[in-house]
């Protein structure tokens, strides 16, 4: 062995080393807290942006750094409540779609604020008001559909639900007319699951008429039912990221009792030892499961002898920290506009590993002036792929970008972050939902 190649050997076991004390441990606890650490990561790193239901799982977590959480919550407010403070709004838009607006209003009730202030109750206006448009919506234009979605209803009524807020009966009621009849529209796994927290904290809350109490029993039956049923042999409950909701579901109406709930847990945390989280809104969803919380569990957060004792390991880079491969790979791109017959593109992209769909995406744009072009909208979930080659879904058209991998299988995860192998074959598809 010669010394250049000991040299070597002692530089690389050096750079081996903190990446060892940075894996992902074993051991469910300690899982647990790793996942805990990561989003206190992201709510420090201030190049992302700020996100509610990151602090609402924060807040629903055993352990808790008190002083990171409050520059959090202050944060949340500077972008939510922007005349609060002097600071100017930080990039967001104006006015917060009415799921962000439910979710800043969790978070407000996770950190134990009073919203019965001026502001509070502009919040609150503000939401039944959304709500309200929805109703509309679902009732005379939209043909039983929302202009949101069902999922952004239910956390809406949600919202509304942990602060104790009356619900005006017939917005609960489409949410249990498209629960029960579904108008066509297949509800996801995650918004039937979101919906059910809706169902359940309308139920514990004892707000309501007792024909509407009786409607909302059944349909958490009817939902909790479904979603029982739907569990797959890997003990997931429809694909692996929408599991966290549904276990909360399950939290939240007592059923972790039942097998399917520790089956649906070893699915959860085995995925997560694999680091197959790492997207901030669905790490979010997941920590209070691991923690055995719900968002029904907000409800009734007192924010009193909290454990202070979660610090910051600012050693080790975040397990989001990508590093690119030397060896090259081969992406194939192709982008199609149905009913339109042709493809609107199709070219062979050549990328480091490890790179990310949207590096990709990136690539191709680069190479030809002219000959793909596409753009992005920031959402709490990353960066959604909204048009491509100048199309994009005009206003109140549902169509989408949908991410495939050749010829027919929807992608799990979006552009920034999946990571396409080498001779994978990658199609953009112009698609209804
Ligand atoms: C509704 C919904 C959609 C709708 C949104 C339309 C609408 N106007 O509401 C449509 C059908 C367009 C959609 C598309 C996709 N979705 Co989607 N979607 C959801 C759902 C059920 C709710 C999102 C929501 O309203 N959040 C609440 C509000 C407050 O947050 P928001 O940031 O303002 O919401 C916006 C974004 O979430 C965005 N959005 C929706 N889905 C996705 C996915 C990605 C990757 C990104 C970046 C953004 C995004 O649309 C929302 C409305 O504007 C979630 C479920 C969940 N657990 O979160 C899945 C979910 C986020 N979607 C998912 C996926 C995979 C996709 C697709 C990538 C599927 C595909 N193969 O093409 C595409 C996005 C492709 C692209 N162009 O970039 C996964 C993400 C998993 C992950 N690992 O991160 C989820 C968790 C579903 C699941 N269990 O698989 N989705
Ligand atoms: C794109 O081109 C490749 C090879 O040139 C071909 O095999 C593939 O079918 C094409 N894809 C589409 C969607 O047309």
């Amino acid at each position: 062995m010669g010394p250049r190649v000991l040299q070597l050997l002692l530089i690389l076991h050096v750079l081996a080393l903190p990446v060892q004390l940075c894996a992902i441990p074993r051991g469910n606890s300690a899982l647990i807290k790793h996942l805990n650490m990561e989003l206190l990561r992201l709510s420090q790193d201030l190049s992302e942006e700020v996100n509610p239901s990151v602090y609402v799982a924060l807040r629903l977590s055993a352990d808790h750094s008190l002083k990171k959480e409050a520059q959090y919550l202050k944060r949340l407010k500077n972008v939510f409540q922007p005349s609060t403070s002097s600071s100017v709004a930080g990039g967001q838009q104006k006015q917060p779609n009415m799921g962000r607006l439910a979710l800043y209003l969790l978070a407000l009730r996770a950190a134990c604020q009073n919203i019965d202030t001026h502001q509070g109750r502009q919040l609150v206006t503000q939401l039944k008001y959304h709500l309200h448009k929805e109703k509309e919506q679902i009732a005379f234009k939209g043909n039983g559909r929302p202009i949101t979605s069902y999922y952004q209803y239910s956390l809406g009524v949600l919202a509304l639900c942990v602060h104790g807020k009356k619900i005006d009966p017939h917005v609960i009621q489409k949410l249990l007319d498209a629960e029960n009849f579904m108008h066509g529209v297949k509800l996801s796994m995650d918004t039937k699951a979101m919906a059910g927290l809706a169902f359940a904290c309308l139920k514990q809350a004892k707000l309501n008429e007792l024909t509407l109490v009786a409607a909302i029993s059944l349909a958490i039956q009817r939902v909790t039912g479904s979603i029982l049923q739907a569990q797959t042999t890997k003990g997931t409950f429809g694909n692996i990221f929408s599991s966290p909701l549904a276990m909360q579901l399950l939290i939240a109406t007592g059923m972790s009792k039942k097998p399917e709930f520790p089956k649906g847990m070893d699915a959860l945390l085995g995925s997560l030892e694999q680091g197959h989280f790492q997207n901030p809104m669905i790490m979010s969803q997941l920590l209070p499961v691991l923690n055995g919380k719900s968002y029904l569990d907000i409800a009734t957060m007192e924010c009193r002898a909290e454990q202070d004792t979660l610090e910051l390991d600012t050693t080790c880079p975040g397990s989001r920290t990508v590093i690119l491969g030397t060896k090259m790979i081969t992406v194939q791109l192709a982008v199609e506009n149905p009913p339109s017959p042709e493809t609107l593109y199709n070219h062979s992209i050549q990328m480091p590993s490890g790179s990310s769909l949207l590096d990709v995406l990136r690539t191709a744009a680069e190479q030809g002036p002219g000959q793909f072009t596409f753009e992005t909208q920031n959402t709490l979930h990353g960066p959604l792929l909204t048009a491509v080659m100048g199309v994009k879904a005009s206003k109140g058209e549902r169509r989408y970008w949908q991410l495939l991998q050749a010829p027919d299988t929807s992608l799990q995860k979006g552009i920034s972050d999946y990571q396409p192998q080498d001779g994978e074959s990658i199609i953009l598809k112009f698609s209804p939902w």
